[in-house]
């Protein structure tokens, strides 16, 4: 139920709903997406970005508060540890328990390696569990793999490496298989057929779901395996610098209990970085849809240990982020509801883009409406536009929400806001990173060896914008595709001598660049008191 200030915009939506409904708002042309997004999207303001003055990306940009991050201080000096005092000693070690790293652990572990996750929450305290509208596979007879390739590599700006995004939608259909015979429970028909629908950018209906809560149905489904099948994790503890041989390979990682702040050495013969991303990171001060534990973690470990970063400026703003009432400030609004539907409506009533552009151009396309073309409804927290939702009803039939979009229905039902009878108010969210560790198709960074990668903390997959699905799809085949291959490499693996030597590494270079900072990284948590460098 919205207050009175709402009342006349909204009398002005009701009044449209028909002929809005009726109404195909054109795609917009390449150019034109160019020119929106140059002049609104958040990556392409230069002034939030500050130059790497060390490591192996040198020269590049990344947002501030990254840079402040990668520039920071270690959490510990390598004098703090022990390195002989060995606590776990594995096969492959596993460092984040959401979608990806727990993919990884269970293909690892039955690949017959001597697996363990650590995670400085609890399995599954990650974004995976709060993706909401679905995973991309081309299993449908109409679509193919190529066709996926050629939607998202045209949605990522042509930028994705080919050979990871190659295997992304290669191996899709395969992903889907894996996670229904671990039992997640995908949307079917009376048949059993898996429904599948429209994201934005895709050319055929691909999404498949688990209603509105398929990360967490996914999560969910592997949690379990991960216990059926005993694979240890030690939960509550973060790993807080990487630990490499004396042949400058990855062999394990100093690990810090949560709350006695205790360190304890993990030797690893192969290590998989899965520690997910950076919304919590907020930059440009965007609210975001991510997990309390996305603070970027794994691209600080890997980045000072010597890994190599690609396109750590590109972030995704979801297009659609609760903006009201504030105390759901920036949580998803499920791309799902677009595909099923809703239209974006401006303050006078007006739909002023298709809904299923990708979303980098919906992101820009609603800051535009709201900043320059004054077009954005006052929340009392900044401005936003309608997202139309009773036309779902209206287009699919009653009952259309309750079925495919439950969650959504409840989370604003328990502000008062009935969203088959009212439309909801959003603004872009910081969503995803689309930047990470640089990987090759075996996940193993470029330039540190035995040191693996999978989830959001890879960058090159989706190239400068991913589309909707393609993230839970990444986090199953690389999470996968990780644990098999870290597997198959810590067969053929002797550990040298552990060292902590490439923390005084980075401090010389960190010195001899006049870096001078009390920051300390990785974050692990966000402060929400003021501290930059996290709890
Ligand atoms: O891939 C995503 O980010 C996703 C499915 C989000 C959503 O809108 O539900």
């Amino acid at each position: 139920m919205y207050s009175s200030e709402f009342q006349e915009s909204l009398k002005k939506v009701e009044a449209a709903r028909e002929a809005n409904i009726a109404y195909e708002p054109a795609r917009m042309t390449a150019q034109e997406k160019e020119e929106l997004l140059a002049a609104y999207h958040p990556d392409y303001k230069k002034s939030e970005f500050s130059t790497l003055k060390v490591g192996p990306n040198k020269g590049e940009v990344v947002p501030h508060e990254l840079c402040e991050l990668l520039e920071a201080n270690s959490r510990i000096k390598a004098s703090d540890v022990d390195l002989n005092d060995v606590k776990y000693d594995v096969d492959v070690l596993i460092i984040g328990a959401g979608g990806a790293g727990t993919s990884a652990a269970v293909e690892a572990h039955n690949a017959g390696a001597n697996t363990m996750i650590v995670t400085k929450l609890r399995m599954g305290d990650a974004n995976t569990m709060m993706a909401e509208g679905g995973i991309q596979a081309a299993d449908k007879e109409n679509d193919s793999p190529a066709t996926h390739f050629v939607d998202a590599f045209g949605g990522g700006h042509f930028a994705a490496k080919r050979e990871l995004l190659a295997k992304l939608v290669c191996d899709a259909p395969g992903a889907i298989k894996w996670l229904n015979e671990l039992g997640v429970e995908f949307d079917k028909d009376e048949n059993g057929t898996m429904i599948t629908t429209h994201g934005g950018g895709t050319s055929r209906k691909r999404m498949h779901a688990a209603k509105d809560y398929s990360g967490a149905e996914i999560m969910r489904t592997l949690r379990d395996e991960v216990i059926n099948l005993g694979i240890p994790v030690v939960d509550f503890t973060s790993a807080v610098e990487l630990i490499l041989d004396e042949n400058g390979k990855a062999a394990g990682a100093v690990l810090m209990n949560m709350e006695t702040k205790e360190l304890m050495v993990a030797r690893a013969k192969t290590v998989v970085i899965a520690t997910g991303g950076a919304g919590r990171m907020h930059y440009q001060g965007f609210p975001t849809s991510n997990h309390y534990g996305a603070t970027a973690d794994g691209l600080v470990l890997g980045y000072r240990a010597g890994a190599k970063l690609l396109y750590a400026d590109t972030l995704q703003y979801h297009p659609t982020g609760a903006a009201y009432p504030q105390q759901i400030f920036g949580a998803l609004v499920t791309e799902k509801v677009r595909s099923l539907g809703a239209k974006l409506i401006n303050c006078d009533g007006k739909v002023f883009m298709h809904p299923l552009e990708t979303r980098d151009v919906a992101a820009a396309s609603i800051i535009r409406e709201c900043s320059d073309r004054n077009s954005g409804i006052d929340t009392g927290s900044g401005k936003a536009v309608w997202l139309d939702t009773p036309m779902i009803e209206k287009i699919g039939g009653e009952g259309t929400i309750e079925k495919r979009i439950p969650a959504m229905m409840r989370m604003f039902a328990s502000y008062g806001i009935d969203i088959r009878k009212e439309p909801i108010l959003i603004y872009p969210t910081l969503h995803y990173q689309n930047g990470g560790l640089d990987i090759n198709v075996n996940g193993m960074t470029t330039n540190v060896e035995n040191l693996f990668v999978a989830g959001e903390a890879v960058g090159g997959i989706h190239g400068r914008n991913r589309l909707m699905g393609n993230s839970l799809l990444d986090i199953i085949v690389f999470g996968r595709n990780a644990g098999i291959n870290a597997a198959a490499a810590s067969k053929n693996v002797t550990v040298g001598k552990l060292t902590l030597s490439h923390i005084e590494k980075y401090d010389a270079e960190r010195e001899a660049a006049g870096i001078k900072t009390d920051a300390v990284s990785p974050m692990l948590l966000p402060d929400y008191r003021g501290n930059k460098s996290g709890i």
